[in-house]
């Protein structure tokens, strides 16, 4: 009988994550995640996660860059692309959706360094840290959506 109410507990916890995020999208902190299976341009990831009714991540705080980290690390990646920019201006780097400045920034020492050449933000996963980069590089990239209801 006790196993009985653990499996429904179980089957219930399941149902409510499926209905949190679509297949194939992680739920974390009432947000859907989409990590990429290939590399692209800033601009592609961009259209894509557009596409997929969600944005290139902007990441909120320490905490949920973490947990990108470790999903990022799992997969292989080296680094992803974060929606933020300085393409308008050069040294003001905003977020795409809505061109205000991040309230979190976890630049690496030096950083940005790329002037008018590199107008793109990539995080490392090793480093831990952001660099910029040429918008015309390759690098998997993460979506993000609200989730459907809180999880
Ligand atoms: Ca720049």
């Amino acid at each position: 009988m006790k196993l009985e109410i653990f499996c429904l507990f179980v089957l219930a916890t399941a149902a409510n994550t499926e209905r949190a995020c679509d297949n194939g999208w992680l739920p974390y902190k009432n947000h859907c995640y989409w990590f990429s299976p290939s590399p692209d341009t800033f601009h592609y990831a961009v259209i894509i996660c557009s596409e997929k009714g969600s944005k290139l991540l902007e990441i909120k705080d320490a905490r949920e860059e973490k947990w990108v980290l470790l999903q990022s690390r799992i997969r292989g990646y080296s680094l992803v692309w974060i929606g933020l920019t300085d393409v308008v201006d050069d040294g003001q780097y905003v977020f795409l959706s809505s061109g205000l400045t991040s309230r979190y920034s976890n630049w690496d020492k030096g950083e940005p360094g790329g002037g008018t050449i590199e107008n793109c933000v990539g995080l490392q996963t090793k480093g831990r840290k952001w660099h910029d980069y040429l918008c015309t590089n390759k690098f998997f990239y993460v979506c993000k959506k609200p989730a459907k209801h809180f999880v």
